[in-house]
């Protein structure tokens, strides 16, 4: 498999990435895949969906006794978000550097957050802080069989 042969399979790790209501709100889905594509990495899932309240519960649930948390789960489930599941070696990790710092005033200009927005409540896009919590949330926001199993073209041009 091209996208292996020099980076060990056990290095390959998946991020869940989502586009939250404000972003799909403000016609950045297109602005921030892109970004996530022309860096290298993979796109194994995706789909626009309307998360019920149970499910971002879940997701934030390590967030459940903060001040902020019922408006956070009223923000996210406000309207459509785009779930996405992405795929490479080192990708949680840079994922968060594209994203930027949780507050966008304080995210470096160049980053998603930097660029795009201007408060921590509307901060248009969630990263996976671990690979652990990248396949927890992947198996959370997903189904059985929504994952694509593919390899591109471009891999021979971005893994040496
Ligand atoms: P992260 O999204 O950068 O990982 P976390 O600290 O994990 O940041 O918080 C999750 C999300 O909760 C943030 O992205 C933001 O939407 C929301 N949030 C965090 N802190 C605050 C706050 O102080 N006020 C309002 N919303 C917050
Ligand atoms: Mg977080």
């Amino acid at each position: 498999v091209p996208n292996n042969r020099i980076v060990a399979s056990s290095e390959i790790e998946q991020s869940y990435i989502m586009i939250k209501p404000d972003g799909v709100q403000r016609g950045l889905v297109g602005e921030i895949i892109s970004r996530f594509e022309k860096k290298g990495f993979l796109l194994k899932g995706l789909k626009l969906f309307q998360c019920p309240k149970e499910l971002a519960q879940e997701h934030y649930k390590d967030l459940n006794e903060r001040p902020f948390f019922p408006k956070l789960i009223e923000y996210i489930t406000s309207g459509p978000v785009v779930c996405m599941a992405w795929e490479g070696a080192g990708v949680v990790a840079s994922a968060r550097k594209l994203i930027g710092a949780t507050n966008p005033l304080q995210a470096e200009p160049g980053t998603i957050r930097g660029d795009l927005a201007v408060q921590t409540g509307r901060n248009v896009i969630h990263g996976s802080d671990s690979p652990d919590n990248g396949k927890r949330e992947i198996a959370l926001w997903f189904k059985e069989g929504e994952l694509a199993q593919w390899e591109s073209v471009q891999s021979p041009w971005l893994i040496e």
